[in-house]
């Protein structure tokens, strides 16, 4: 190469790199050219068919059936959208839209209706085989997720998350799933939100869910040390035997909210931390941090307190320095659930023992934040969203990050301009975490894709962009204006300013 063209070479290089500076700075409100739209649902919350074609009993079908008063209205997900029977309008609405994937979960009972590997439901594979090639016939990557709460009763009357075997039957479950799907499945979520299905062991009170187990920072405890290894058991199975042939990436889902200092003493900013570690760095620290483990403030003060109360133990079970090595870097991408925002500041709360009570923060909210008319919890923090990006960003070695769920409710009106305006101000606060911050965000999921069954809120909390009213027993799928809001987003690839 002669010196001139060199210097020509350079010249452009830096052209290119003046430019991307200067667009980054001023066109904020474009989104990458590779950045992913799509939007997300669950299993239970939208298949129906509970007991179709051999589908087993999972804890929810269980929890419900018998104890029809836990939902407040009394609904429970034997049909929800119908979309055991209704994917192709579902995958239709995704494409009139012009989602890029579509985050699903996969029902373990509907594959393996006792969670047992000698028993596999063939129509449960043929059901997930057509979505899925649907999906891909209509140009709509699959993100499936492998767990989204639907435990098989089976393995609930083993003890469910709380019993070590826990661990051999997830990954018995992932190898069924990497072999029947894996061809043409690329991204995998092992478990989503951990620290939401837990709570069914600790019964705090506020989200009645299977198996609505009364032990606190006992239960929980339990379910976190088992999960985390049944993870880094899915994750490492896929590494050894899959990845060469499949090509694919396997990670996790975690919700958090975003935990803000109530005050800026340096006593609140310190609560804001713990709050921070207990309930997202739990999760996250074991498999995104460059250490491992638990976090070191979450393992101090569980171990203090399980002392005081004159245990031999600790609450919170210890790995070996295997396990942590085993679970640590566990993780393709990181998956990210948020909804909301709290303020911190440091006191005791909660039963006695529990997590809440080893966190020793309290959490409030300002009463000036807009709020869901009908999620009490979903108060509308939008710069909370950048935030905690970024702080995941900082703190956990710059992970790509996908926004797996984020989302808000109503009563279910089609005129959603408040579900719009939140989509517009939490994107617009993702894009700074990007551009300002320089997070790796790689991606954006809207839950939900359609109004479904709201855990035992059944149809009163309605998150979806298209409207479904189920007491038409034909589920049709009604658009609502926010899902117009979507399709041109992603068409014109901006946040549209007014
Ligand atoms: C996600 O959880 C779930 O992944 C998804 O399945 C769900 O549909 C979506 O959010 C919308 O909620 O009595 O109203 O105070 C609060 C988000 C329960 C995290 C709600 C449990 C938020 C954790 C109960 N919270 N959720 S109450």
């Amino acid at each position: 190469m002669g010196s001139s063209t060199r210097s020509c070479l350079l010249l452009l290089a830096l052209v290119v790199l003046v430019h991307g500076a200067a667009r980054s700075r001023s066109a904020n409100n474009r989104f990458p050219d590779d950045f992913l739209f799509g939007s997300a649902t669950a299993a239970y919350q939208v298949e129906g068919g509970w007991n179709a074609d051999g589908k087993g009993e999972s804890i929810w079908d269980h929890m419900l059936h018998e104890h029809p008063e836990y939902s407040a209205d009394r609904q429970n997900g034997d049909v929800a959208d119908d979309s055991y029977h209704l994917y192709k309008e579902d995958v239709r609405i995704l494409k009139e839209m012009g989602m890029n994937h579509y985050r699903f979960s996969i029902a373990w009972t509907r594959i393996m209706p006792t969670g047992e590997a000698n028993n596999i439901n063939q129509a449960g594979i043929d059901y997930y085989n057509n979505l899925i090639n649907e999906l891909l016939d209509n140009g709509i990557l699959p993100v499936v997720t492998m767990y989204h709460w639907d435990l098989p009763q089976w393995l609930q009357d083993l003890g469910g998350w709380t019993n070590p075997i826990i661990a051999d039957y997830f990954e018995d479950y992932a190898r069924v799933l990497y072999e029947n799907f894996g061809d043409r499945v690329k991204w995998w979520i092992t478990l989503n939100e951990p620290l939401t299905f837990v709570a069914g062991y600790s019964n705090d009170g506020y989200f009645i869910q299977p198996p609505w187990i009364n032990k606190p920072g006992v239960g929980d405890y339990l379910a976190i040390h088992h999960l985390l290894i049944a993870h880094a058991r899915a994750y490492h199975l896929y590494d050894e035997q899959y990845r060469a042939t499949q090509q694919g990436k396997v990670s996790i889902t975690i919700q958090s909210d975003w935990y803000e200092p109530l005050t800026n003493s340096t006593e609140d900013i310190a609560a804001a931390d713990r709050a921070r570690q207990f309930y997202l760095g739990m999760i996250a620290h074991p498999i995104f941090s460059t250490e491992g483990d638990y976090p070191a403030i979450v393992r101090e003060l569980v171990d203090k307190k399980s002392k005081a109360e004159g245990r031999t133990r600790s609450r919170l079970p210890v790995f070996s320095k295997e396990m942590v090595e085993y679970i640590r870097g566990t993780y393709d991408f990181f998956g990210l659930n948020y909804y909301t925002g709290k303020l911190v500041t440091s006191g005791e709360t909660g039963k006695n023992p529990s997590r809440d009570r080893d966190s020793e923060v309290v959490t409030s909210v300002d009463p000036s934040w807009p709020a869901s008319s009908v999620s009490p919890w979903l108060k509308v923090v939008p710069w909370g969203f950048r935030k905690l990006i970024t702080w995941i960003h900082e703190n956990y070695n710059a992970p790509d990050i996908l926004i797996t769920e984020n989302g808000f409710s109503d009563a279910g009106t089609l005129e959603d301009t408040d579900r719009i305006s939140y989509f517009k101000s939490h994107l617009t606060e993702l894009l700074k975490a990007v551009y300002v911050d320089g997070a790796n965000v790689i991606g954006y999921t809207a839950w939900s894709l359609l109004d479904n069954l709201e855990w035992n809120k059944g149809y009163t909390q309605r998150f979806g962009v298209y409207y479904v009213n189920i007491t038409d027993p034909a589920r049709p799928r009604i658009p609502k204006a926010s899902s117009q809001f979507l399709k041109e987003l992603i068409q014109a690839r901006e946040i549209p300013q007014d």
